[in-house]
């Protein structure tokens, strides 16, 4: 197992020189932040953020995300270009040493909450989905932003975005995604790099639009579509484990022991029967989850893959990027590290 840390860039209110001082920390996951979606990496923009990692000694070898360009799901003719940039961009990353990643094919919107700030009685704040606030909320209003959303569209391209994915449900998007796991699988494998999926965040459609890495069966099918290790997963328990009909613990079993997840992404939340939730310390009595559990299955496999603390709550009066702020990660990490290092000894 090898624990990383996120980090945006140099913009990042989290320094590199912070994340170091996390002593189980051994590498940064982070991506090249300043080109659109569908356009290919600077070869120098890759190799700075490998010698920016290694100025501090972490290494760089997960990369979160590649953003795949909407076209591509929505199948449009364009998506032959849009898919050879994203092969250049794998085959640039894996010359580099990136070995891992991690992307996500959900339309138009990346992971999605109601708020941002939802405050705890000891005073911490952390991101939480209501699903009864959602109905409440438009997306094409354009008041409505949040952080991991592609901000780059403007009103009036959302509102194309949304008429065109009237015609695409979730056969058609795994029509799609198959197309494009057949061009890039094979580069993938080439250029020794394990594409690693995400899950949909939350697992279900939101504001009409499909969503369909969602369950055991749909992940079951997502990985016969190409039946390749090249063809993985980012195991996020967070996303998986918001919906009250996933058991993430069988998930994760059976998907390791198929060799099929290459990164995990250790989170926890506080779930409700609506499938609401609150993002949560990552420790086991705080949330629905039990990280020790998930732990525990990685030592079974002898897990040698990726795992990050994922979105931590907002402690100590820390601002700065919702849910990525250094302090409640940081303790998450060292939480994982700790039940790592308690179920690897013998005494
Ligand atoms: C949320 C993240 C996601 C993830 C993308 C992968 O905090 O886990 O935004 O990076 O879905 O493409």
């Amino acid at each position: 197992m090898k624990m990383t840390f996120r980090w945006y860039g140099p913009s990042d209110p989290v320094l590199l020189d912070y994340i170091r001082q996390i002593p189980n920390v051994t590498g940064v996951v982070t991506a090249v932040y300043d080109v659109p979606a569908g356009e290919v990496w600077p070869r120098e923009s890759i190799a700075k953020l490998k010698t920016d990692a290694a100025a501090y000694g972490l290494e760089f070898e997960v990369v979160e995300s590649v953003p795949v360009h909407e076209d591509i799901k929505l199948g449009r003719p364009s998506r032959d270009v849009l898919i050879a940039n994203y092969c250049e961009n794998i085959r640039r990353l894996g010359e580099a040493g990136v070995r891992v990643i991690c992307y996500n094919f959900m339309p138009v919107f990346d992971w999605t909450r109601t708020t941002l700030q939802h405050v705890w009685p000891d005073g911490s704040n952390s991101l939480a989905y209501y699903k009864a606030d959602l109905s409440g909320l438009d997306p094409l209003s354009g008041e409505l932003s949040l952080p991991g959303w592609d901000s780059s569209y403007k009103k009036d391209e959302l509102r194309e975005l949304f008429d065109a994915y009237k015609s695409v449900d979730g056969e058609r998007l795994f029509e799609h995604l198959g197309y494009f796991l057949d061009r890039v699988i094979p580069v993938a494998r080439e250029s020794g790099v394990f594409m690693a999926i995400h899950p949909d965040d939350p697992p279900y459609p939101i504001f009409g639009l499909p969503r369909i890495i969602t369950d055991e069966r749909n992940i079951e099918r997502f990985l016969k579509l190409y039946d390749d290790p090249h063809n993985g997963l980012t195991f996020c328990t967070g996303s998986l484990g918001c919906s009250n009909k996933n058991d993430i613990y069988t998930m994760l079993d059976r998907f390791i022991a198929a060799g099929r997840v290459h990164f995990v992404h250790a989170r926890n939340v506080k779930l409700y029967t609506d499938d609401s939730f609150e993002e949560t310390a990552h420790f086991a009595a705080c949330g629905s989850l039990d990280l020790v559990k998930v732990m525990k299955l990685l030592k079974k496999h002898d897990y040698t893959g990726y795992v990050r603390p994922d979105h931590g709550r907002m402690i100590w009066d820390e601002t700065g990027k919702p849910g990525y702020g250094l302090y409640d990660r940081a303790l998450g990490a060292m939480y994982l590290g700790g039940i790592w290092d308690g179920i690897s000894t013998n005494n």
